[in-house]
């Protein structure tokens, strides 16, 4: 610890006390966190003023991004489509500083910028996959590669899980409070998620150390959500000419945004309220509301809508069979699961949610949607599947969803195309093993206890009805006639 610890302070004295006061680092610089997150800041500064401020680094990705927002002096633009002929722009000023950790060096910067006194919550958005956790239970990858190095050499972590760890490490170790971690990903109880993936990859280290984190780090949950697709070359030169905005670095998104965040930080934080984010004790029933309404629903766009010929979510909106299967799936297959919410709630925020989806300026693109599938599904649609079996509840929408994806897998691996899954070779070889036989790829495919819950892998009658619809799937069967078949 020694040297290191010599490491951190010698950068801590090169870098300006005042870049160090941020309050708060956020891991994971992408699209959403700037449309998102530094949004929410910059609305609180405006209202409140102080010196809440974000430092924000890629660890793994997106170089290019944190050089081009160095170049920019970390200032840009969001842009909010309301709808093609309505957008409004803002200029965010929020993120002070940030740092890719792709380097010995630029890792021990984002750490000394992590063990500041002055950092008092730690944001993510890493993607599901940043947390190294099985899908469907919750519990921590201690296979991975990037796990079994944090777990050897825990004071050069490569992962966020592993900085974090590093980082209350070196805090406590020089008497400074514990920041608070609140995920921004699309998990289900993404507080709890967190600090069990800290949790553990702590107690492969040392005990009492994960006992002090269990005792003394906050992890509350939050339900965040605005719709935020990646920005292609289309998107800047629309972006141009809608706003005459020329900068590698500028977000698009729609006006919509929520954050829903438990109220538990022991360190203090900004005052998000006055920006209009809502905080609660408990966010459990808002998580589940959107990740099964809205991200369900996204999924579903993505594989069936890909099959059905689509690229975009408001082109797949505009076929009437797959906006009444869309309205089917939410408030027959989800709302039953909610019952916390008042069906007519549900029923407004169904209509809510598919206008949202209708607005064509997004572009927003089923591939990019579509990714990292194994990770998104299990939250999205299998957890609420298995409450229906439970309740006797009938899912043809969801299980035409889950042959969809089925049917998406088989159609990449054809064409040799990246499904962008950190499953990939596993499922591509599941495929290949079966090629078509619906019959024995469905039973082998809902055996993978990290994404399918056993009771479903125990249905036969789940089985073969899955099988069927695979199979009409992949003889081209056309999705819509499956779609209005299925109620
Ligand atoms: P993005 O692709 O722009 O950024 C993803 C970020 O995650 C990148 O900075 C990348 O470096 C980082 N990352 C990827 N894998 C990682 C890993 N294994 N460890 C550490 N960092 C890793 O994507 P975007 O749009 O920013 O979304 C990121 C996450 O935000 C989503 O996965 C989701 O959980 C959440 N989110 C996104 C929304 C959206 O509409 N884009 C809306 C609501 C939530
Ligand atoms: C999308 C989400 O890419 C995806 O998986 O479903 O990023 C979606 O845009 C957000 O959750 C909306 O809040």
């Amino acid at each position: 610890m020694g040297d290191f610890m010599t490491n951190i302070q010698r950068i801590n004295s090169q870098i300006e006390p005042s870049l160090h006061d941020v309050g708060i680092v956020h891991i994971g610089l992408g699209a959403f966190h700037r449309a998102h997150q530094a949004v929410y800041l910059e609305q609180t500064l405006a209202l409140h003023g102080g010196d809440w401020m974000i430092a924000s680094a890629n660890i793994r990705s997106n170089h290019k991004l944190v050089e081009q927002m160095q170049a920019a002096g970390h200032c840009y633009h969001v842009v909010e489509y309301a709808d093609t002929s309505n957008a409004h722009l803002r200029e965010i000023k929020a993120i002070k500083n940030t740092f890719f950790c792709g380097s010995d060096e630029g890792r021990e910067a984002l750490l000394s910028q992590m063990t500041a006194p002055a950092t008092k919550i730690v944001t993510l958005t890493i993607t599901e996959k940043g947390y190294y956790l099985a899908p469907s239970t919750g519990e921590l990858l201690l296979d991975a590669p990037e796990i079994q190095h944090d777990m050897t050499a825990s004071s050069q972590p490569k992962t966020a899980l592993g900085l974090i760890l590093e980082a209350l490490k070196q805090r406590r170790a020089q008497g400074f409070a514990a920041f608070t971690v609140l995920s921004c990903d699309n998990m289900p109880h993404n507080g709890v998620r967190a600090k069990g993936a800290v949790v553990a990859l702590a107690k492969a280290q040392d005990d009492e150390f994960a006992q002090w984190i269990e005792q003394n780090v906050a992890f509350p949950n939050s339900m965040v959500d605005r719709i935020v697709p990646a920005v292609s070359d289309q998107d800047l030169a629309m972006i141009k000419a809608d706003t005459g905005i020329s900068e590698a670095t500028v977000v698009k998104c729609e006006q919509f945004s929520q954050w829903v965040v438990e109220d538990h930080f022991p360190a203090g934080r900004p005052k998000w309220e006055s920006a209009g984010v809502q905080m609660v004790e408990d966010v459990s029933s808002y998580e589940m509301m959107k990740l099964r309404m809205l991200n369900g629903s996204h999924s579903l766009l993505a594989y069936l809508g890909t099959i059905a010929g689509f690229k975009t979510v408001a082109d797949a909106m505009q076929d009437k069979d797959i906006r009444t299967f869309l309205e089917h799936y939410m408030m027959q297959e989800v709302a039953p699961t909610l019952p916390s919410f008042k069906q007519t709630e549900l029923a407004t925020y169904c209509q809510q949610l598919l206008a949202r989806f209708e607005n064509d300026s997004l572009q927003h693109q089923l591939k990019q949607i579509a990714m990292d599938g194994s990770q998104k599904l299990p939250q999205r649609w299998l957890s609420g599947l298995t409450e229906l079996q439970e309740k006797r509840l009938k899912a043809p929408a969801i299980e035409l969803g889950i042959a969809g994806w089925i049917t998406f897998l088989c159609h990449a691996e054809q064409k040799q195309q990246s499904i962008n899954d950190p499953l990939e070779t596993e499922l591509f070889a599941l495929v290949r093993r079966h090629r078509n036989d619906g019959r024995r790829l469905i039973p082998a495919l809902l055996q993978r206890k990290d994404i399918f819950p056993a009771s479903l892998a125990q249905d036969q009658a789940l089985l073969i009805r899955l099988s069927s619809v695979a199979d009409g799937l992949l003889a081209g069967a056309k999705v819509q006639s499956l779609m209005r078949s299925a109620f």
